[in-house]
């Protein structure tokens, strides 16, 4: 008995071994090919699904895209096209320049450009992937254009516990009445929200102190800062 079940073992193992090794080596079908996946546009690190470009400036976009076999892609595998502006360079990532024939209108009228990717993995076989992002062309700075003016900003409270959050808001306008965007930066632990309320929560701070925080007001050409003291107890 004892006999008979090594025995078994022998052949089960001889036949699994030539099992795999003529699968190993007179496989006819070889694995087939794997489009690459365009995954996302990127602008400075920053996912996005549409980009915004004064006429003046220009923007890098970066395409993040991946082979499902792992093929090399180089730089010649990426073709960029623009419906209105300028693309200069090659690969993955490249300037993007915006029209500088756009009749502007009074109130400035809606100027959306079209950027396209397609990407292929080199590969006999394969069927190029494309991907489009629109691009809001902003009309470029006015000259007089004026700065936001900042009237207050304040803290509430103006003293806290480590841990403890504070409510910060700035009031601030712009001469031509534009709208603002508000840039925060805390000096330790973070901001949450966004806009002209936040709170600032600090988590992190290293001692009993005063500590700034920072804000940056812009009107999309012009921009003022300023920022506000909150006490923290350790
Ligand atoms: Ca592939
Ligand atoms: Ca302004």
């Amino acid at each position: 008995m004892y006999r008979s079940v090594t025995l078994s073992f022998a052949v089960l193992l001889a036949v699994s071994i030539v099992g795999s090794s003529s699968c190993l080596w007179s496989d006819p079908e070889p694995s087939p090919n794997i489009q690459p996946v365009i995954n996302d546009f990127t602008v400075g690190g920053e996912v996005v699904d549409v980009l915004r470009v004064r006429e003046g400036e220009t923007i890098t976009i970066t395409v993040i895209a991946w082979d499902g076999n792992g093929d090399q892609m180089e730089e010649e595998n990426f073709t960029w096209e623009a419906t209105l502006g300028t693309i200069v360079g090659f690969g993955p990532s490249v300037r993007y320049e915006p029209p500088t024939d756009v009749l502007w209108e009074n109130p400035p009228q809606a100027v959306v450009d079209t950027v396209t990717v397609t990407v292929t993995d080199g590969q006999p076989d394969s069927e190029p992937v494309t991907r489009t992002i629109d691009v809001e062309i902003l009309p470029p700075c006015p000259a007089d254009n004026q700065e936001p003016v900042i009237n207050s900003i304040t803290a509430d409270p103006v003293m806290i516990d480590l841990g403890d959050s504070a409510t910060i808001t700035i009031d601030a306008v712009d001469p031509e009445g534009e709208d603002l965007t508000y840039e925060w930066t805390p000096p330790f632990g973070y901001i949450d929200g966004m806009g002209d309320t936040v709170d600032w929560v600090s988590t992190d701070v290293c001692c009993t102190a005063y500590y700034d925080i920072e804000v940056v007001v812009s009107d999309g050409c012009k921009e003022t800062w300023t920022f506000v003291s909150v006490y923290v107890n350790v």
